[in-house]
């Protein structure tokens, strides 16, 4: 079976990058927004195996995309340890703030999978859905991103509250981290068994870090989640996202457990292509933006990124996810773009 995003993955040349985006799924697409507003609280869209599974299929419809990235959230982990959370409409996620040590004492690895049974449901109705070339990814976000959330009670702009944890209370920091890190393992793990081909782990705030806390806070819990995957699923690819680290990226390069290296849109093309390609897959880092304005600006942009990386080991995405008001067509004329480049 070729499935052509699968096999860069795992390390072998193709004429063309394959091409997937973060955030695929969502409210740019009018059939998204349609199941929504059927499926009521976004919580219970996650955990409605038919109709994850509908949103998962309705961008590969229409773009034909090389990856489908199943639908759920970083923030259904927290829950299925115990933590209220919950979505306010226009607002974003919602949790019951972690306050200290006693309340990382309640949470609890007991029902995990049973809690997110529905989200290994929707993957494997997903699988059978799919077209045998497409690649199903599964993911989880990072201990630390999931961290923020947990001890911030929600996003943020500064999140001190969860640094002064961190760098204040590394010992039961690290307990908290500890935990999601087998978490993350067990969530991964349950999903590649249901038929996900490979992972994501999105930290999505790695990058408010300083050097040292990032490499005992990203990269070292990302690399055990990695490690404890492959000891259970040596098949599977797990693609690391460490959004907004700069060169700090270097640290995550060359560590055997990451297949890819997902780039945001700060990261030079050129400079990925020299420092990181070399070590690793690459993937992303087109400015979702560009996807807003599309015309000249974006097929320059996109045709810039494909020289400087598409002759190497690379996978086309987005520095960041789809943001909502990103017309439909130019995600069409992207896709076009990529596929008829030729390096
Ligand atoms: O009303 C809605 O439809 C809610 C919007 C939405 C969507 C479409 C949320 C709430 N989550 C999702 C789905 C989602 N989240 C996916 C689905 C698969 C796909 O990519 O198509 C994935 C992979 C995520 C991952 C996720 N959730 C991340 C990591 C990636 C990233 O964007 O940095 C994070 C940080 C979250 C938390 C979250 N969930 C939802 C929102 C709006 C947020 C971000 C809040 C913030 O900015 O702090």
């Amino acid at each position: 079976m070729d499935r052509p995003l699968l096999s860069v993955l795992r390390g072998n040349r193709s004429a063309s990058p394959p091409i997937w985006l973060m955030r695929q799924a969502g409210r740019y697409l009018p059939e998204y927004r349609a199941v929504r507003a059927r499926a009521g609280a976004f919580l219970d869209l996650c955990y409605n195996p038919e109709l994850a599974t509908e949103v998962t299929l309705q961008p590969i419809r229409r773009y034909g995309f090389d990856g489908a990235i199943i639908f759920s959230d970083i923030l259904v982990v927290p829950h299925a340890l115990g933590q209220k959370v919950w979505f306010e409409e226009g607002e974003g996620p919602k949790l019951e703030a972690l306050t200290g040590p006693d309340d990382i004492a309640r949470l609890s690895l007991a029902a995990i999978a049973e809690k997110l049974a529905p989200v290994y449901a929707a993957i494997s109705a997903t699988r059978a859905a799919l077209p045998a070339e497409t690649t199903l990814l599964g993911f989880c976000g990072a201990p630390f991103t999931l961290a923020c959330y947990m001890i911030e009670g929600g996003g943020s702009k500064e999140f001190h509250k969860v640094k002064q944890w961190a760098y204040g209370h590394p010992d039961s920091f690290g307990r908290l981290i500890d935990l999601l890190v087998l978490a993350c393992i067990e969530h991964l793990d349950r999903q590649a068994g249901a038929g996900a081909d490979a992972v994501q782990i999105f930290d999505s705030w790695a990058g408010i870090l300083p050097e040292e806390q990032l490499f005992k806070w990203s990269v070292q819990p990302m690399q055990a989640i990695a490690a404890g995957l492959r000891a259970r699923r040596p098949d599977v690819p797990v693609i690391a996202f460490p959004r907004a680290v700069g060169p700090a990226a270097l640290m995550y390069r060359r560590l055997p457990e990451f297949a890819a290296l997902s780039i945001d849109t700060g990261i030079g093309a050129h400079w990925a292509a020299q420092e990181l390609q070399p070590h690793v897959v690459v993937q992303g880092n087109l400015d979702p933006i560009m996807l807003v304005t599309g015309g000249e600006a974006m097929e320059r942009e996109v045709r810039r990124i494909l020289d400087k990386l598409g002759h190497g080991a690379y996978v086309f995405n987005l520095g960041h996810g789809v943001v909502p008001q990103t017309p439909p067509d130019n995600v069409a004329r992207l896709v076009d773009i990529v596929r008829n480049w030729r390096g």
